[in-house]
């Protein structure tokens, strides 16, 4: 469980093995974290981007960090939110569960999130967050060589709701 950090900050600043980024399917950029993410890591992370043919919602597809801290970043498609029923959360889990599946083929030992999901693409805060904490847990029992996980929340409300979330666990 101490594993698990949450912080608010700027994911681009985190000196981790991988920070995930949430795309869209062309992998070719964004607004949000999404642009922040390419804009700190330079032109070359777009260069490799586009060599990868986008990538499905609920997936995860890994490149180098370019000029960020970071050593990678896994770039992962979260679910638009449409009110529940076509799948969102079981597509919002997916996304954490590739992206540790990319964390253990690369042996990476600590990985930094953003709220997937829940800027431009509406997935309810609360539900989301707690999506990610389940899968992390989950994920943490089993591979025990990743040592940190940090959760990077850009907002203040986004900070509080995780901060929240992740106590109630601890209980
Ligand atoms: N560091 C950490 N978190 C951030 C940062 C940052 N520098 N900037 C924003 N956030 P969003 P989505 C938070 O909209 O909902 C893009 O255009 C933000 O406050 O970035 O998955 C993509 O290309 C929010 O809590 O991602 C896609 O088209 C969280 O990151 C689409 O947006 C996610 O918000 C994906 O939408």
């Amino acid at each position: 469980m101490n594993k698990i950090v949450v912080i608010q900050g700027d994911i681009t600043q985190m000196k981790v093995d991988a920070i995930v980024n949430a795309a869209n399917r062309s992998l070719l950029g964004g607004g949000g974290v999404d642009g922040a993410i390419h804009r700190a890591a330079g032109p070359q992370l777009l260069d490799e981007c586009k060599t990868l043919g986008g990538c499905e919602m609920g997936k995860a597809k890994i490149t180098k960090g370019y000029n960020l801290p970071a050593k990678y970043v896994i770039h992962t498609v979260g679910p638009v939110w449409y009110g529940g029923d076509n799948g969102e959360e079981e597509l919002l889990a997916s996304c954490y569960q590739s992206c540790f599946t990319l964390v253990k083929d690369y042996s990476i030992k600590s990985v930094a999130f953003p709220a997937i999901s829940t800027g431009v693409y509406r997935f309810p805060l609360k539900k989301a967050t707690q999506i990610a904490i389940h899968e992390t847990l989950k994920f943490l029992e089993i591979y025990k060589e990743l040592k940190r996980v940090i959760f990077v929340c850009f907002l203040r409300e986004v900070f509080e709701v995780y901060q929240r979330e992740l106590a109630k666990r601890k209980l």
